[in-house]
């Protein structure tokens, strides 16, 4: 991208928007949950995506503020939807610096108390790399996350390196695969990919883990997935991420 990296003031934290992509059951149709995306309604260079200040933010440790505003918010949209008849499961992106953190479960817990939302409707994404940096310490966060009663997923499965054992032995409800590894899959002749893909979610179902595709742009992207027996998929042939108010009718019209 051409936009440069920019700071984001700690007053301007009332300048992000967050965004919602859907997540859609490949047995029903039904819509599993949204993922939070967070945005910067910049006053004079418009809507900035989370690449151009997020880099910074975690550098300068402001990303802890930022994404203690935003489980706030979004646990608040979740349980508005809820009351709405609109339950749907929360995911929120938080980062290494903010999942190694002693506050991390100080501001789940501060969420959802002012929220209301059922602890269970609400999914933390955590990196592969985040877990990787300190095992010991990742393992005993998640326990306490576990003990709290949220859910944890693995984002961007695919893009590390870390130990297959190890992850899998953490307790850890949902897998993301990354779109990297479905461009893979599709690279690959004679439609070894999918099997590829197969034997990834196998291995997850087996372990108890759900498996959510990422970045379904295609039909063809969408057949792989299916053919491989994942869970759920996400992606601009599904929707692009949208604003709150966008959401509950994109929902009953895909019902
Ligand atoms: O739409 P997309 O451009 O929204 O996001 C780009 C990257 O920024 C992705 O890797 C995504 O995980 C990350 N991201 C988006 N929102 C957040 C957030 O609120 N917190 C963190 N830590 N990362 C986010
Ligand atoms: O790292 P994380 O998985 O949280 O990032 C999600 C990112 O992927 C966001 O930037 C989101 O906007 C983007 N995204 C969502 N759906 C698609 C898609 O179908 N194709 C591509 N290329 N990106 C997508
Ligand atoms: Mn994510
Ligand atoms: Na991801």
């Amino acid at each position: 991208r051409l936009e440069v990296a920019t700071r984001l003031r700690d007053e301007a934290i009332d300048q992000l928007v967050v965004y919602y992509q859907p997540v859609v059951r490949l047995d029903t149709g039904a819509v599993e949950g949204v993922e939070a995306l967070v945005r910067w309604q910049h006053p004079e260079r418009g809507l900035l995506g989370p690449d151009t200040f997020l880099a910074v933010a975690e550098e300068t440790g402001q990303i802890i503020p930022i994404t203690r505003w935003l489980l706030r918010e979004t646990t608040r949209r979740a349980a508005a939807w809820a009351a709405e008849g609109l339950p749907l499961r929360m995911s929120v992106n938080i980062s290494a610096r903010h999942f190694s953190a002693e506050t991390l479960v100080r501001d789940v817990r501060l969420a959802l108390r002012e929220s209301g939302l059922a602890p269970d409707q609400l999914v933390l994404e955590l990196t592969e790399t985040s877990i990787a940096e300190d095992p010991t310490r990742a393992e005993d966060q998640l326990t306490v996350l576990r003990r709290a009663g949220v859910r944890v997923a693995i984002d961007d499965f695919g893009t590390g390196w870390s130990s297959l054992a190890q992850l899998f032995s953490l307790p850890i409800g949902t897998l993301k695969i990354d779109r990297s590894l479905l461009i893979a899959a599709e690279q690959v002749t004679g439609g070894e990919g999918g099997a590829v893909l197969a034997a990834i979610v196998a291995l997850t179902r087996t372990l108890g883990i759900r498996s959510v595709a990422e970045g379904v742009e295609t039909v063809d992207h969408l057949r792989m997935v299916r053919e491989a027996g994942c869970d759920m998929v996400q992606g601009w042939l599904l929707a692009h991420p949208m604003p709150g108010d966008d959401l509950p009718d994109w929902v009953r019209r895909v019902h």
